[in-house]
């Protein structure tokens, strides 16, 4: 059901067009995680070898020697993806989610695009039919679990490639708003960009993110805004946050719908986001990730 694709050292070599001896070092040095297999070998994600791939510039680069099939004509449209992720949550079908997420993941799909692209614009959509009465209050629910468990899933395989020393983060959404999906993709992107996510989740008390400040000591904060019963009690507390967030030389980066233009007005933040790839950028931007090494690096790097 659920395919961790492993390919070889000399697979990644043919495919990229460097030697084995070249993989093996970029094993070494970290650049590309791999799990020993009791006898010594290499094993590498296909998922990480992928992320190598967008990261550097291969210009002999052959994804056909990973014989994945299907890859040479490249990506389903994000849009068509997230038309099957529609459908998948309508016909309550789990199975079917979990295979789009795993498998678009697998052939090279960033967790930003999932995000951004795949379930915001599917939830999006589930979120019209029951504004218009189509659908109940019980499906938004339903769909929510469908798309957290699958997920998940792709958490645990981000987390098994993820190297040791990253930076920490700590994240959530505040008190009263309910709002599961934008944090835990908050949480993968960050993952996906080299960092320790902490994610506290939806309906977590301002104050307590101030503690986690002094407990945590991380380099950034995300919050994920989605539901405001009481902008100005928010506002007052978030100022209390950003406080202890600044003292503390943490950057903050805030997003979510209820963040509206008035809202964000009144409070002070390092960046603010549209989507997740807002985050991963500016993510990056604190935590530049490492880089395949010379033969291959993008030109004038
Ligand atoms: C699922 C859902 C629910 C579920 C939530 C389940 C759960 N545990 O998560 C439940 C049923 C609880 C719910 C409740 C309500 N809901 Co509701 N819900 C939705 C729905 C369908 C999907 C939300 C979601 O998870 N989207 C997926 C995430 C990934 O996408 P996203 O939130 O857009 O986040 C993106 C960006 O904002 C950004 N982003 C988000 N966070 C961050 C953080 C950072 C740092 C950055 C950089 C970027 C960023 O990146 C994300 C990815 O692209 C939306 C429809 C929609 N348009 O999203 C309605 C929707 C948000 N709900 C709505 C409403 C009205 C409500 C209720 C008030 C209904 C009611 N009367 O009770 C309540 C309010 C909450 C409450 N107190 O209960 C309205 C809001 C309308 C408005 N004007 O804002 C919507 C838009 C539906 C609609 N079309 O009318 N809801």
């Amino acid at each position: 059901m659920i395919e961790r694709r492993y390919v070889s050292t000399a697979q990644v070599a043919a495919a990229l067009g460097v030697s084995v001896t070249t993989v093996k070092r970029w094993v070494d040095e970290g650049i590309l995680p791999a799990q020993k297999t009791p006898g010594g070998h290499r094993k590498l994600l296909l998922a990480d070898v992928l992320r190598v791939v967008r990261e550097g510039n291969f210009p002999h680069l052959d994804l056909g020697r990973l014989d994945l099939l299907g890859l040479e004509h490249g990506l389903p449209e994000t849009a068509g993806l997230s038309a099957r992720l529609l459908d998948a949550l309508h016909a309550r079908d789990a199975g079917a989610a979990r295979a789009l997420v795993q498998e678009t993941h697998a052939a090279g799909l960033a967790v930003t695009a999932l995000a951004d692209e795949v379930v915001a614009p599917a939830m999006a959509q589930l979120g019209h039919e029951w504004e218009r009465g189509r659908i109940d209050v019980l499906h938004e629910h339903r769909a929510t679990q469908i798309s957290a468990a699958a997920l998940y899933e792709l958490k645990s395989v981000l987390e098994v490639s993820a190297s040791p020393d990253r930076p920490v983060a700590v994240g959530g959404g505040p008190e009263r708003d309910p709002y599961l999906l934008a944090n835990l993709l908050a949480e993968m992107v960050l993952l996906e960009a080299g960092w320790q996510p902490v994610n506290f989740g939806p309906n977590t008390p301002l104050v307590s993110f101030c503690k986690a400040v002094g407990k945590f000591q991380p380099r950034l904060l995300w919050l994920s805004v989605s539901y405001l019963d009481d902008p100005a009690g928010f506002a007052a507390r978030y100022q209390e946050l950003y406080r202890e967030a600044a003292r503390a030389g943490v950057a903050v980066a805030v997003g979510g719908r209820a963040l509206t233009e008035s809202v964000r007005a009144t409070l002070p933040y390092t960046t603010f986001g549209d989507g997740m790839s807002h985050l991963a950028a500016f993510a990056r931007s604190l935590h530049p990730s490492p880089r395949p090494p010379r033969r291959g690096r993008p030109r004038g790097t």
